[in-house]
């Protein structure tokens, strides 16, 4: 059967503890993400490794899931950015979990210089009626979240990648001394609107 693919990343030299894993595993796990597609998402924490991509990320789309939502995050923004295309290019200067860096500039030689995602203008659109104050981003970096869009962004299905910033550790009291919402509940809830565009326009693609 068709579905959506959720994918996050896991631990790299700078960022010890990946929140997208556990975002990535949050959506996969909620009730109303279920209701919402009908079914729960397949989740997938992708090793941050180059070798991942065709170890981890390949095989899963090659099940042919009929819409996939990817997030990873990035520690030096402060907004969660819509990234609206991913580009043929590698960084050679930051390893990836395992050390390794890209070997050629290019990821795949052959392919076009970039690809753009269908989808992100209206899952920008969803993320702030959701209420969260997301904007576009058309540079998706040049490491693992970049190269892994760039691929899953081959096939014709819809394809969105967030980048999330780093969370707040703490909880910060609200001006009338609640607690407000942990920012990875709220990420999660708008996120899952985020894959009702997706589901929707796979069903349209049918
Ligand atoms: N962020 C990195 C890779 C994994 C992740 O969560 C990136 O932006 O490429």
């Amino acid at each position: 059967m068709s579905r959506l693919l959720v994918t996050g990343f896991g631990p790299f030299p700078t960022v010890p503890d990946n929140p997208s894993a556990r975002l990535a595993r949050r959506l996969a796990g909620s009730p109303h993400l279920r209701r919402v597609l009908g079914q729960a998402p397949d989740c997938l924490v992708l090793d941050t490794r180059y070798a991942a991509l065709d170890a981890q990320l390949a095989p899963a789309l090659a099940e042919g899931p009929s819409a996939v939502l990817m997030i990873g995050v990035a520690a030096r923004r402060s907004r969660v950015c819509v990234e609206t295309r991913a580009v043929n290019r590698v960084s050679r200067l930051f390893p990836d979990a395992g050390g390794a860096v890209g070997r050629t500039l290019a990821f795949e030689p052959e392919s076009p210089a970039q690809r753009r995602s269908r989808a992100a203008a209206q899952v920008l659109v969803a993320l702030r009626r959701a209420g969260l104050a997301a904007v576009a981003s058309r540079d998706a970096g040049r490491y693992l979240c970049n190269a892994s869009y760039f691929q899953a962004l081959a096939a014709d299905r819809p394809v969105v990648f967030l980048h999330v910033p780093m969370p707040p550790r703490t909880r910060r009291p609200t001006a009338g001394g609640g607690r407000r919402r942990p920012t990875l509940d709220r990420w999660a809830a708008a996120f899952v609107e985020a894959a009702r565009v997706l589901a929707l326009r796979s069903r349209a693609q049918r």
